[in-house]
């Protein structure tokens, strides 16, 4: 049995208060289970620790000259900040040093990067810093992780394959948003929990303890500068949104709109365009860790036509549309797609 399998729900007996630390709450499941290994513990302390880092970097950038471009494109043709860079070197490096896992994919980089550690049980698909337009205008934005067990033979390189396993093979996934404040939401298959950063302390304290969202919502997220390129169905849903009067809210942050929705109830959206027929958002580090906590959160998340932890991935940058957010809003969004 793994931790990810053991996972005790939040209502357990042995399941802690708010209040208790990130690193205290991670070893009290560890060894609630005599049989784990606490690699998967440790890697998760990993990001945490990198999301440390990039909390402080984030503060302080307008300080030490680190917003603004690179003057470089990424592998997505999409310019690359400084922030991002900065951010994609302290994941890679926090990983590396941890041990647990033998390969990165990041959306910064075109191939696997090996870690060196081929002793190590887990890959990790990344999205050091999302929400890059946001960077230099003080607004939220996030970092985005999916951890996988490796099926390539522990002591070997890693391949591809390590990578293309499919969303519902995720052993964890999760999101540190730096917003209002610095809050890390994770899970390894269970329950959902968000632990907010105390700078003072240098510490993440649990702040919320097994999230279930809303079923249903009023809010939707969604670029309506694009509309006029999205097709028919999700153009009716959008109207019927409006005459429902329902709640606009969109930051283009996808891990800061996903947060919001995820607490309150809405449905967030990156549909196809005509310029961009497969959506914009990429599956491996975007799409299906936000759907693996999703559903674990009581919400869903689909590509229009599939859900998107069944979508079969076949290479590392690709993109996926994404409807996700409380079921009864997806739901009624999916009915209308042709
Ligand atoms: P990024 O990874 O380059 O930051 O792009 C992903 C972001 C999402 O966070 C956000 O929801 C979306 O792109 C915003 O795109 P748009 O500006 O087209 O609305
Ligand atoms: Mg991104």
């Amino acid at each position: 049995m793994n931790v990810q399998q053991m996972e005790l729900t939040a209502s357990h007996p042995l399941a802690l208060p708010v209040g208790v630390t990130l690193d205290r709450y991670i070893m009290h499941r560890q060894t609630a289970f005599p049989y784990a290994t606490g690699e998967l513990s440790q890697l998760l302390r990993d990001i945490a620790l990198a999301g440390k880092i990039i909390h402080r970097e984030v503060n302080r950038a307008g300080l030490i000259d680190l917003t603004g471009g690179m003057g470089v494109q990424n592998i997505q043709g999409e310019s690359q900040q400084k922030l991002d860079m900065i951010a994609n070197i302290r994941f890679s490096r926090a990983l590396k040093n941890g041990g647990e896992a033998c390969a990165i994919i990041s959306e910064e980089e075109e191939g696997i990067i090996y870690t060196g550690n081929n002793h190590g049980k887990y890959v990790v698909a990344i999205d050091p810093l999302d929400g890059s337009s946001n960077i230099d205008v003080n607004v939220s934005i996030g970092t985005i992780f999916s951890i996988y067990r490796r099926v390539t033979p522990i002591g070997t390189d890693p391949t591809l394959d390590d990578f293309l396993q499919g969303g519902r093979r995720q052993v964890a996934a999760g999101y540190i948003l730096y917003g209002s404040s610095t809050i890390m939401v994770y899970t390894t298959g269970h329950s959902v929990n968000g632990f907010t950063y105390d700078a003072s302390l240098g510490e993440y304290i649990l702040s919320h303890p097994d999230i279930h969202s809303p079923a249903n919502g009023q809010i939707y997220s969604c670029n309506d500068g694009h509309v006029e390129g999205y097709e028919t169905g999700v153009q009716a849903y959008l109207d019927g949104c409006r005459k429902k009067q329902f709640t606009a809210r969109y930051i283009g942050s996808l891990v800061a709109d996903f947060h919001r929705n995820l607490l309150k109830g809405g449905i967030y959206l990156y549909p196809p365009t005509r310029k961009a027929p497969d959506g914009k958002l990429r599956l491996l580090y975007e799409a299906f860790p936000l759907a693996f906590l999703a559903e674990k959160a009581g919400c869903l998340a689909t590509s229009g036509h599939k859900a998107i932890l069944d979508i079969k991935p076949t290479h590392l940058h690709q993109r996926t549309p994404l409807y996700i957010g409380a079921p009864t809003m997806v739901e009624n969004l999916v009915g209308m797609l042709s």
